[in-house]
């Protein structure tokens, strides 16, 4: 056998501006190092297979990915643009975050992040309407924008699901939410639940005299969700969420087209994600998830929240916020910067275990211009959603002005009651 894997290994390589970078996480299997390892890496994810080939010819060196940085299990890999066809996302990931994962050669290999270069970026549309652009649906400049699920998150009539969301509308959240697993199920048909959230919708912003809107979950097979997207536009809604990657990236871009032509907005559900980002060693981390969705063009992602009921820690969530919101992307080496240009930023939305006496650390943690979304922190209330709501709006108002959480429940009954019934400890 005469391998050629060290020929994708150079440590002298300076990248250009049109390079795919990708940060992986290597762990060699036995007897072989970490630049054999690397060396594999790149040749699989590029032109290389496990032998060197007849049909090799000298102009094909030019699309050889190089590893060109090795600092301890970290490896840099910079790929030519041509490798890749742009604006064909599934294209690009079956290359870098292909084959890679089963090398025999090679024990762990997690991708750790993606700096698109700019060429590749513009090709994708990125997000259409980013945090300014959902802001200005709801007619909410600076706060952070709330959002509630309806629980049990499955079993409820589309009445019951509508009237859930009137309560906690007139309560003072935002963005009525559907679960992930919510679609057209027996007990709740998608169309009816769409009709009647909305007029309900209608009414609590006659009521209240604020803007409001629904995360509807289109997830489905593709044509189904354009079917179900049209519906929502015909209807009068403004976003759509999808289960981003259950549903898959091939998916996820025609949506991106169609929200195009029907001006909707995508609200990103993560739901699968620590199938392979959980693993710290090896998958993909939600750093490269949200490069992708950012890129594809989500308006909004789930980021987690360090202190709920899902794991992540602080510095993930901090960085995916920084990634999602910034224009330019900057981070510690070895990890990799990122210039987003044109491309808008995605609103982060923080999610899972969330309620009332957990606000002020997020907001301390991530600052104000994310969305906050309790389910259970709302839907457990004892007096109901619509003070939970209210509880939630009231938490966000003393975090905002810094004004002790106890001190500002003496006068507020809604979230005295929710400081009693779940108190300020982080999920455990
Ligand atoms: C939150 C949630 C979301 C998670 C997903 C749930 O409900 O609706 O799906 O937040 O995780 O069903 O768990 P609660 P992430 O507010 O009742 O916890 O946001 O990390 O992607
Ligand atoms: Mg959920």
């Amino acid at each position: 056998m005469t391998e050629w894997y060290h020929e994708f290994v150079d440590q002298t390589y300076s990248p250009s501006v049109d390079d795919l970078i990708a940060l992986f996480k290597l762990q060699p299997s036995e007897g072989f190092s970490i630049e054999e390892a690397a060396g594999r890496v790149a040749s699989e994810s590029s032109i290389g297979t496990w032998t060197e080939v007849s049909t090799m010819r000298p102009r094909l060196r030019e699309l050889m990915a190089k590893a060109y940085l090795i600092k301890g299990n970290l490896v840099k890999i910079a790929y030519p643009i041509d490798l890749f066809e742009p604006s064909n996302m599934p294209q690009i990931l079956s290359s870098i975050a292909g084959n890679i994962f089963g090398m025999k050669a090679v024990r762990h290999v997690r991708l750790e992040d993606i700096r698109w270069p700019r060429k590749l970026l513009r090709s994708f549309l990125g997000p259409q309407f980013g945090i300014s652009g959902i802001r200005k649906i709801l007619q909410v400049k600076d706060r952070p924008l709330t959002a509630t699920v309806p629980k049990p998150k499955l079993g409820m009539t589309a009445k019951e699901h509508a009237t859930a969301g009137f309560e906690a509308w007139k309560g003072g959240i935002d963005l009525l939410k559907d679960d992930e697993n919510l679609s057209s199920q027996k007990f709740n048909k998608f169309t009816k639940r769409v009709k009647l959230s909305l007029q309900m919708r209608d009414k609590a912003e006659k009521i209240t005299g604020e803007k409001k809107s629904y995360l509807i979950n289109i997830t489905a097979e593709t044509e189904e969700m354009t079917r179900r997207a049209k519906l929502v536009k015909r209807t009068g809604g403004e976003i759509v969420m999808i289960d981003i990657l259950t549903s898959g990236w091939a998916s996820l871009q025609t949506m991106r087209d169609v929200c195009n032509d029907l001006g909707l907005a995508i609200h990103a559900h993560r739901a699968f994600h620590a199938a392979f980002t959980r693993n710290p060693e090896h998958g993909m981390s939600m750093l490269a998830v949200s490069d992708i969705a950012r890129a594809v063009g989500v308006d909004l992602l789930h980021i987690g929240t360090a202190i709920g009921k899902l794991e992540s820690s602080r510095d993930e969530v901090v960085v995916l916020r920084n990634n999602l919101q910034n224009k330019k992307f900057q981070t510690t080496d070895p990890h990799l910067d990122q210039d987003w240009q044109s491309t808008r930023p995605t609103f982060p939305v923080s999610s899972g275990g969330l309620h009332p006496g957990l606000i002020p650390e997020l907001i301390k943690m991530l600052g104000t211009n994310i969305v906050i979304q309790c389910g259970g922190g709302i839907w457990g209330h004892p007096k109901g959603g619509r003070a939970g709501a209210s509880a939630l709006r009231e938490s966000i108002d003393a975090a905002i002005d810094g004004i002790n959480l106890d001190d500002y429940a003496n006068s507020r009954s809604e979230l005295r009651e929710a400081l009693t019934t779940w108190g300020k400890a982080t999920y455990v």
